[in-house]
């Protein structure tokens, strides 16, 4: 299989601790932003990373998604799943799954772009990065009242998956699932900045144990 990303993506590195944690073979593709749209509409339709392409017969050609490429991996190899046995419960971790995609893994962009213009803009202050900084800045119209409402809405995600998180291993039931994985990966980029950092230690331990239980190295700043 071939998985095409941006490196830096989080939501490539959803699809990366599925692959990883199911222990499938894959290579990595990196494309460029900007010409990424040429190689992926034709492709999918979309102009999103990731894309998986599973390179077998029988099998689509490409699937873009992060979420598709979770219940195509969960379909193509269910050993070890990353569904819950309970009807309800994966109703559940699939209703979680869809937020952190649709709400807070954007949140998180905003956040963590918005840091790296500021305070992180030691991180890299070549004029390279801040250039592609400054376009993602611009292509997501990340403007400041549009920053701050992705703040208050992280405070409140960080609120109810502290409830779920901080007494249990994982966010739905006893068992690993898509809800643990999305949050993993979508929250990741905060590791990189101090204020959240200080205020939920109990994230990014739980973070780096489900890196550890996907073979999936620690994101920037674990
Ligand atoms: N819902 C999509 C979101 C993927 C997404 O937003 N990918 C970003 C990178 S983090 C992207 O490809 N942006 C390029 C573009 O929109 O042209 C998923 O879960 O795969």
């Amino acid at each position: 299989m071939r998985l095409l990303q941006f490196s830096t993506s989080h939501y490539c590195r959803k699809a990366r601790l599925a692959l990883g944690y199911k222990q499938i073979p894959y290579t990595v593709e990196n494309l460029t932003p900007g010409a990424h749209v040429l190689k992926l509409k034709p492709l999918t339709g979309l102009k999103t990373v990731p894309v998986l392409l599973p390179e077998l017969e029988g099998e689509p050609i490409a699937i873009a998604d992060s979420t598709q490429i979770l219940r195509f991996l969960e379909r193509h190899q269910p050993d070890p799943t990353v569904f819950l046995t309970d009807p309800a419960l994966q109703l559940e971790a699939e209703l979680l799954e869809d937020w952190l995609d649709e709400s807070i893994g954007t949140a998180t962009r905003f956040v963590y772009y918005d840091f790296r213009r500021g305070d992180g803009k030691q991180i890299d202050p070549s004029l390279s990065s801040q250039l592609v900084i400054q376009i993602v800045r611009w292509q997501y119209d990340m403007n400041p009242a549009a920053v701050e409402l992705a703040r208050q809405r992280l405070s409140l995600a960080l609120e109810v998956l502290g409830d779920r998180w901080k007494p249990n291993t994982y966010l739905v039931g006893s068992q690993f699932s898509v809800a643990d994985i999305a949050a993993a990966a979508l929250l990741s980029p905060l590791a990189l900045i101090p204020q959240y950092c200080q205020a939920h230690p109990w994230l990014f331990e739980r973070i780096s144990e489900m890196h550890q239980l996907c073979q999936e190295p620690l994101p920037p700043g674990l």
